[in-house]
C-alpha cells in the first residue's frame, strides 16, 4: 500500500504517534508479566521439593481413603508426610493439645507426654492443656522449643463418666477463655494412652474424627449408639456412617467450640431428663458428627487399643490406649 501524496505530514505524525504509545504499552505490560514470571521462577527455586510423582492409578486398594462427602480417610501411603509437612509448617501454626488426667488418671500423664513429644505434630508449636485436680502430681517433661504445657486445675467427681463427659463443657470455656487467643488448631485427646509413631500434619482439618477402631469392620446397626429416642444423642438403627472414638476429635479452634458447645447442652438436657447417653459423650460426639460431617478423618491408625491384635489393613499404630485396670483407676465402677 501507497500513501497518497496528498496524506498531511501531521496525520502521519499522528499515526506514528499511536503505534509509538500501542508498542510502549505492549512492552511495558508484556515485560512486567515477564519480571514477573521470573520472580515466580526464583520463588519455585527456593521452596523447589523433589518428591514422588502422585498417580491417578495406582494406590493403596485394600483400604477406603474418601468418605461418600469426599472427606479423606488418612491411611498410611495415601500421602507424603515430607509433601504435606512442606505445606503447613511455614504457616507457623500453634496447635491446642487438651488432656484430662483427674484422680488416678493423672499417672498416664508421664507416658502420654513423653510418647507426644517424640512423635505428635513434631516441628509444630504445641500447646498442652492438661485439666487436673491434682495439679502438683503433673510430672516435669522435657518440652522441645516452641511447645508449652499449661495446668489447668478441675473439680474430681465421684463416677468417672461424670469426669469424662464434662470434658465437652470444659474445653468450651477455656477455648472462650484463652484458647480461641493462643492457637490455630485444637485436638482433645484421651490421656491413657501413648504415641507410637508420627501423628503429624496429615491430620490437620477443619472437623476432625477418628474411627474407632472396635467398630470399623462392623455394619452400622452394631455400633454402639445411643439407641433411645428420648436422649438427644439418639441415632437410629438406619443411620451412622462410620463409629468414632471419643478419644480424639479436633480441628480448628471455632469448629470444636461449636462441637462442644452444642454436646455440652445436649449432654445438660439429658441430664435434666434424668438420662445418661450410652457412651456419655462419646454418643453426643457421634450424634453431632453424623449431621455435621468431619472434613477429615483418621482411620483407626490414629486410635488403637494396646488389648487389640494389629490387623493387616493397619500398618502403622500411631496413637495406641493402654491396658489399664478399670476397677483401680476410675472413681467408680
Ligand atoms: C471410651 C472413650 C473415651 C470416652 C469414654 C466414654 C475411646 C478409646 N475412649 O473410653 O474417650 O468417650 O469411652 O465416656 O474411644 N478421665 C479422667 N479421670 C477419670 C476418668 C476419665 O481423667 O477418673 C479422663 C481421661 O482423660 C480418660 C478419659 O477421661 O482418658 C476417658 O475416660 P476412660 O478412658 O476411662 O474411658 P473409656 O476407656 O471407657
Amino acid at each position: 500500500m501507497r500513501f497518497s501524496s496528498n496524506v498531511k505530514p501531521y496525520v502521519l505524525l499522528l499515526i506514528v504517534g499511536i503505534f509509538l504509545l500501542l508498542g510502549y504499552v505492549y512492552f511495558s505490560f508484556f515485560s512486567e508479566r515477564l519480571n514477573r514470571d521470573i520472580l515466580i521462577d526464583e520463588d519455585q527455586k527456593r521452596t523447589k521439593l523433589l518428591y514422588k510423582q502422585p498417580s491417578v492409578l495406582v494406590g493403596r486398594t485394600d483400604v477406603v481413603s474418601v468418605t461418600p462427602w469426599l472427606a479423606p480417610i488418612v491411611w498410611e501411603g495415601t500421602y507424603d508426610p515430607v509433601l504435606i509437612d512442606n505445606i503447613y509448617k511455614p504457616m507457623k501454626l500453634t496447635i491446642a493439645t487438651t488432656v484430662f488426667a483427674v484422680g488416678k488418671y493423672v499417672r498416664f500423664l508421664q507416658d502420654f507426654l513423653e510418647t507426644a513429644e517424640k512423635h505428635f505434630m513434631v516441628g509444630f508449636n504445641v500447646h498442652y492443656y492438661v485439666f487436673t485436680d491434682r495439679p502438683d502430681d503433673v510430672p516435669s517433661v522435657n518440652l522441645t522449643q516452641g511447645r508449652h504445657l499449661s495446668v489447668i486445675q478441675v473439680p474430681v467427681s465421684n463416677r468417672w463418666q461424670e469426669i469424662s463427659a464434662r470434658r465437652m463443657e470444659i474445653i468450651q470455656t477455656t477455648i472462650e477463655r484463652q484458647i480461641r487467643r493462643e492457637a490455630d488448631y485444637i485436638f482433645c485427646l484421651d490421656v491413657d494412652s501413648k504415641f507410637h509413631a508420627r501423628w503429624g500434619s496429615e491430620s490437620l482439618g477443619r472437623l476432625v474424627a477418628v474411627i474407632h477402631p472396635g467398630y470399623y469392620e462392623q455394619t452400622r446397626d452394631h455400633f454402639p449408639y445411643e439407641r433411645r429416642p428420648a436422649s438427644t444423642a439418639y441415632i437410629p438403627m438406619d443411620e451412622g456412617d462410620y463409629y468414632y472414638g471419643g478419644a480424639m476429635f479436633g480441628g480448628f479452634v471455632e469448629d470444636v467450640y461449636t462441637l462442644t458447645k452444642v454436646c455440652r447442652k445436649r449432654f445438660e438436657e439429658d441430664a435434666g431428663n434424668s438420662i445418661e447417653a450410652a457412651w456419655q459423650e462419646e454418643s453426643h460426639l457421634n450424634r453431632y458428627l453424623l449431621y455435621n460431617k468431619p472434613s477429615k478423618v483418621l482411620s483407626p491408625e490414629y486410635l488403637w487399643q494396646d488389648f487389640k491384635a494389629q490387623t493387616k489393613e493397619v500398618k502403622v499404630i500411631r496413637f495406641s490406649g493402654v491396658i489399664k485396670n478399670y476397677a483401680e483407676v476410675r472413681p467408680n465402677v
